[in-house]
């Protein structure tokens, strides 16, 4: 079924609910939030430690300052950021009630002014605002989960795990600076959600701030790719997560606004000897210094500082050094050096492909559990057909499988294992990404893998010694092969 043919699915069960309780004011509210859901657009949130730099990283996806972001702990509300024609805030308080948050301008962008308010009754802020990233897709900024308040950690762990219903985000990009126990036990618990159906199925880790792993060095991203692989070995061998990139988000953020003014300046710094301009940049400190005989005035340098990182300059003037001429050209260099551009393809190949049946599993299970806490009339024969919607997509029967792998060890040799996961659509629903094959790979070639993965996988699943569990997860994957052939067949 595809991603449309589920939503409608989903949504004529939505409809048969809303008449069964349209007697019942709570339970149809229940109800019409799921119905809302499934319009809305997906739900990524943005997880970490403190500091990990979330807020940055969602300004950078976002493409203007709206998460405030400080070197001091800031983020210690879930704050939702959705499309609106309006820049609006409004904190909802937790016995229901909302009010207006002043939207303030600080050095590094906007800031909430919930001075007014009692802090620890705001349940989390809505902000809606006209930028276009956010029409597709819905972002949640979460306070860190290692936060100095254990309480504020709590709302993060609250928003993935709720005690009731299913998680409020569909997917959750981890931001890790390195790979400490409370991210691994962090991520843990989120697999837990998933494997019991009721957490964001889908997680990306982030190494970031990736600018700073190499001490700033021209070669930091380097090391952070490298690092990155590491992390990415361990997390995807335990499933904790599908996939890990490294990301500079200031300079991401920076180059996505870069101005003239400092264009200007990376060219008057381009001019400087190297070695001169080597020295000057061993500190942050050394390079803002008034003294310092550089053509660009104290003021700009720190400006330069604070936006761009010492990676960022050197990275912008070497650029320019080995030939980039305009802003435009310049942006693009640090824009795709930032990493940024990869991970936003990461989470349109893990998420946004599937945006229609991630969301369509969360609203059908959220209306699974309302049928069963509010037995009425119909209801039974309404529960049965939920059941066997969530048991026969078999999009749904990836993603749960995808879930599972995520926690339970599997008896197949590590390899096996690896090619299983990229059958059923961990590394991306696209047929040469299932299959494993190079992106150009021409439509003989993709049937011919298909085929002979549908053998494979029917045979494996055969196989007498292998527990029930493994066995199904061998016919997933058949059945996903064979979906391949089908789709081959109908164009
Ligand atoms: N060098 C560098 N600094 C960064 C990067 N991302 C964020 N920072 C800095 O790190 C500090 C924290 O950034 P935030 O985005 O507020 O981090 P956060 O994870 O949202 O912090 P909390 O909400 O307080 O948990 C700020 O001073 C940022 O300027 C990055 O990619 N590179
Ligand atoms: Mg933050």
């Amino acid at each position: 079924m595809s991603g449309d043919a589920v939503s409608s699915a989903a949504r004529s069960l939505l409809d048969r609910a809303a008449r069964l309780y349209a007697h019942d004011p709570a339970v149809s509210a229940q109800v019409a939030d799921c119905i809302r859901r499934l319009d809305q657009p997906l739900r990524i949130a943005v997880a970490g430690a403190i500091k990990a730099g979330k807020s940055t990283l969602l300004n950078s996806l976002v493409g203007q300052a709206v998460a405030p972001t400080d070197a001091t702990e800031c983020t210690r509300v879930v704050t939702w950021y959705r499309h609106g024609q309006h820049p609006t805030v409004t904190a909802r308080m937790a016995d229901g009630s909302a009010a207006n948050v002043r939207v303030v301008r600080v050095e590094s962008g906007l800031s909430f002014d919930v001075s007014d308010l009692d802090s620890d009754r705001i349940e989390h802020i809505d902000v809606e605002w006209p930028a276009p990233a956010l029409a597709a897709t819905t972002i949640v900024d979460t306070p860190g989960t290692s936060s100095l308040s254990h309480d504020v950690s709590a709302r993060t762990l609250a928003m993935f795990a709720p005690v009731e219903g299913t998680s409020n985000a569909d997917a959750v990009v981890y931001l890790l600076r390195s790979l400490s126990e409370g991210d691994v036990s962090f991520l843990k618990q989120i697999a837990a959600h998933i494997a019991s159906d009721a957490g964001p199925l889908g997680v990306i880790g982030v190494v970031s701030r990736a600018d700073e792993v190499g001490a700033g060095r021209i070669d930091s991203m380097n090391s952070a790719h490298e690092m990155a692989a590491r992390f990415a070995g361990e997390l995807e061998r335990n499933g904790l997560c599908q996939a890990v990139v490294p990301v500079a988000g200031l300079l991401a953020f920076a180059a996505k606004t870069l101005r003239e003014a400092e264009f200007s300046a990376f060219l008057a710094l381009a001019a400087v000897p190297v070695d001169d301009l080597t020295l000057a940049l061993l500190s942050a400190d050394r390079f803002g210094r008034p003294d310092m005989p550089l053509p660009v005035d104290p003021g700009l340098r720190a400006e330069l500082v604070r936006r761009f990182g010492l990676f960022g300059i050197r990275l912008a003037v070497t650029m320019i050094r080995l030939g980039v001429r305009d802003s435009t050209a310049l942006a693009a260099e640090l824009l795709q050096r930032s990493g940024i551009e990869e991970l936003r393809t990461l989470i349109d190949i893990q998420f946004g492909q599937r945006a229609e049946q991630l969301k369509s599993h969360s609203v059908l299970t959220g209306l699974a559990r309302v049928l069963q806490a509010h037995p009425v009339g119909d209801s039974g024969r309404l529960l049965v057909d939920v059941q066997r919607t969530l048991a026969d997509v078999h999009g749904f029967a990836e993603l749960r499988l995808l879930g599972r792998l995520r926690t339970t060890k599997s008896p197949l040799p590590e390899a096996d294992q690896a090619e299983l996961v990229r059958l059923i659509g961990g590394l991306g629903v696209h047929p040469v990404r299932r299959l494993g094959l190079l992106e150009q790979a021409d439509r003989g070639t993709i049937h011919a893998a298909a085929v002979a993965a549908v053998h494979k996988w029917r045979q494996r699943a055969k196989h007498p010694l292998l527990d029930r569990g493994t066995a199904k997860a061998c016919e997933v994957a058949a059945r996903s092969a064979e979906g391949i052939v089908k789709q081959l067949a109908q164009v």
